[in-house]
């Protein structure tokens, strides 16, 4: 059976694969559910700068064998238990392994799941996610809740910027020279979005970590 209900796939930057609606509202609701056990075991939490400590405004969890993570101590990096409860990160939802099968066009499952969570205010500066060794793996992203401000640029952070709505439903697949481009969340609309009855935003990104060969 198909997940698939993108009507009509947009390719804009090499490798940059933007799927609107893939998810429908049914899908969005059941994947939803899970992610909310996850989080019941799993609670999100503030992430805080490497040296400043200075708080993300986005709140993080995380599923899968590994999890981003980042606090004043010990910086941006990968590991396999919550920071504050020091559990180990709850299995993905087979939905999710499912939407990595059918886009990732990549032989192995993803490592980590990073759960944001944006609450209406919230937003990520521009960066480059720089902390995986597998890059040639693709990094798949799923919107669920209110209307994401994203915007995609180049190798420097100065350079040319191309702006897009993230929906719920949505999914992006950035892979190639996209893989590497800087990008972030500008706003998140609030009252966009039926789903999340709290409101914001909730964004998975599925991962792959460690080296191939070197997995742990
Ligand atoms: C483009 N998350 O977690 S998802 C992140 O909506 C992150 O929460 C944003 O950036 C969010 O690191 C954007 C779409 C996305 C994810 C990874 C990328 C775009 C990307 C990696 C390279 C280029
Ligand atoms: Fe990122």
């Amino acid at each position: 059976m198909s997940i698939c209900h993108a009507a009509r796939p947009r390719i804009g930057r090499e490798g940059f694969l933007h799927l609107p609606g893939y998810l429908d509202a049914s899908r969005q609701s059941t994947l939803l559910g899970q992610i909310r056990d996850v989080l019941a075991a799993s609670p999100l939490y503030v992430p805080t700068m490497p040296r400043t400590g200075k708080p993300f405004s986005v709140r993080m969890s995380n599923c899968g064998p590994l999890g981003w993570v980042s606090d004043q101590a010990g910086g941006y990096r990968y590991q396999a238990e919550h920071p504050l409860t020091g559990k180990p990160w709850p299995s993905m939802p087979e939905l999710l392994l499912e939407v990595w099968r059918q886009v990732a066009d990549y032989p192995l499952p993803p490592e980590a799941c990073l759960i944001n969570y944006y609450a209406p205010g919230a937003k990520m500066g521009s960066h480059r996610d720089a902390d995986e060794e597998d890059a040639r793996a693709p990094v798949v992203s799923v919107s669920l809740g209110d209307d994401a401000a994203f915007h995609i640029g180049g190798l420097v952070r100065a350079g040319p910027k191309e702006r897009i709505v993230l929906r719920s439903g949505d999914v992006v697949v950035l892979g190639g020279a996209a893989r590497m481009a800087y990008h972030g969340i500008d706003r998140v609309h609030p009252g966009t979005s039926p789903l999340l009855a709290e409101g914001g935003r909730i964004n998975l990104t599925l991962r792959r970590v460690r080296a191939l060969g070197a997995e742990r």
